[in-house]
């Protein structure tokens, strides 16, 4: 198509995860996981941080991911669907308790394996590439209780055999890979997606890192048997991106700008460029923080890094040194960030900020020099149907629609990017909330916060128009 700024091939699609669609939450000899103990309400927000009393389902709460929107029963109707947008590409997860429910079994769960043999070969019906992550804010309670989560060195080698399990048994199905889902988000969500439940008076630094770093180095061996295994594919790593803006051009703002990238920058410079860098062991030095290693560990780190630079991107972050200022946060975000002046929140306090995807892309590729995949981005908002039905979401259009522009600019500085699935394009559950109407979808779900509806799916305004946009490869915005 004339003018496209889009390479050809542009993976065009949509992400989810596992936990956040399926359901099923016990079925076919799935195990209890870590978002399965995570209720809706203000309770949530205490387990995602690591303060959970109990590693079993409550009578009196409401866990949104039990039944989420049925994807396990429904998913050659939202396949389906998803063909009919023109999907070239859709990312899910796989959830590790599915295929060894207790995380350290013997032997797999032939209908867990099952399961995903069957999505697989539903997309490529339609050709569409299916783009895998192994690990998104998923960890077996049952491992949780043996281990620790995380902060147990033994994670590594079952997530290694987790990981060259599925490697081996969808070889010929899947050939985009990512490791762990946001991986920096376990230093401010380290329940859900490191399974690590903080002990009174414990060191949380040195814990945090030292559970990054056993996930860095299961990176990195998923990243070897991948190699190894499925020698035509790209696995890639996961970043929850967003540049940091100075608040004004004080030099302490700009350090403290920087300093913030950096905790997150840390987690790819070590997936991407194979080691740690100096300011970490700085930081490790100046708080006091050991990282216990394997003599082979940075042997292992530097020999198998990623090919891709996976990433989500929802808003930009500001600070600032000044107390006054720093004061007047935004809210309903796990990274902290003033109000920028210059730029508008979703009605859940998500900054908007469309160029700061140009920003953040051409940042990422200067840094890394790797392809990039925006594998996550959307616009969280309250849809209201009309009597008849129909859901003129026009504020979800425009929102895309600018991130579409920018996108296309970033093409144009010269980044390469090879695709883009934006989050949940049929609505599921919120990650951080657990709610179901803070809705991302181009197809509706009929159910509410309590779980009541009858889950039926239907199309919303956005959906014609993200498929004229597949359709004309990025022109027709
Ligand atoms: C990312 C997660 C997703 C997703 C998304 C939107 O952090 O990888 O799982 O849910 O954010 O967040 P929320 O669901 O809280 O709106």
């Amino acid at each position: 198509m004339a003018n496209t700024k889009f390479p050809k091939g542009f993976l065009w699609g949509g992400a989810t995860a596992a936990n956040q669609i399926e359901g099923a939450y016990l079925e076919d000899g799935k195990g209890l996981t870590t978002v399965d103990l995570m209720p809706i309400g203000k309770n949530r927000f205490n387990v995602l941080l690591g303060n959970i009393d109990s590693l079993t389902p409550k009578e009196n709460e409401f866990y949104p991911s039990h039944e989420a929107i049925d994807f396990y029963h429904r998913y050659k109707e939202d396949i389906a669907l998803f063909a009919e947008m023109g999907f070239k590409s859709f990312r899910m997860s796989i959830a590790w308790t599915r295929i060894f429910p207790n995380g350290d079994d013997e032997s797999p769960n032939e209908k867990g394996l099952q399961f995903y043999d069957d999505v697989f070969d539903e997309l490529r019906k339609y050709n569409i590439e299916p783009v895998v992550t192994t690990c998104h804010f998923d960890v077996p309670v049952a491992v949780i209780e043996k281990y620790n989560g995380w902060k147990n060195r033994k994670m590594v080698d079952l997530y290694e055999r987790y990981t060259r399990t599925i490697f081996n048994r969808y070889k010929d199905k899947v050939k985009y890979w990512m490791t762990f889902n946001e991986i920096n988000m376990l230093l401010h969500l380290p329940f859900v997606g490191a399974g690590i439940v903080l002990e009174e008076g414990e060191n949380k630094l040195q814990t945090l890192y030292q559970a990054a770093h056993h996930q860095l180095v299961a990176s990195a061996l998923a990243v070897k048997a991948c190699h190894e295994i499925i020698p035509d594919a790209q696995i890639g790593c996961m970043l929850a991106a967003g540049s940091t803006y100075p608040y004004t051009s004080n030099p302490d703002d700009v350090w403290e700008a920087m300093t913030r990238d950096r905790e997150s920058f840390f987690f790819i410079d070590v997936q991407s460029r194979g080691e740690y860098p100096g300011y970490a062991k700085r930081f490790f030095k100046d708080n006091n923080i050991h990282i216990e290693m394997e003599d082979w560990d940075e042997d292992i780190l530097r020999e198998h890094t990623v090919d891709y630079i996976g990433f989500s991107y929802y808003a930009s972050r500001c600070i600032s040194t000044d107390p006054d200022i720093l004061g007047d946060q935004t809210e309903g975000n796990v990274f902290a960030s003033v109000k920028n002046p210059y730029l508008t929140t979703s009605e859940w306090g998500w900054t908007i900020d469309p160029k700061g995807l140009r920003i953040t892309a051409n940042q990422l590729y200067d840094r890394y020099q790797k392809p990039l995949f925006i594998v996550e981005n959307g616009l969280g908002a309250v849809d209201i149907p009309e009597a008849d039905g129909s859901v003129n979401d026009d504020y979800r259009i425009d929102y895309l629609r600018a991130h579409f522009e920018e996108m296309a600019e970033a093409i144009e500085d010269g980044v390469e990017i090879i695709g883009y699935t934006s989050w949940g394009p049929i609505d599921l559950v919120s990650a951080s909330t657990g709610e179901m109407k803070k809705r991302y979808g181009y197809i509706y779900v009929d159910k509410d916060n309590d779980g009541n509806g009858t889950l039926q799916r239907s199309k919303k305004k956005s959906f014609d128009w993200y498929k004229k946009v597949i359709a004309s490869n990025g022109v027709d915005l």
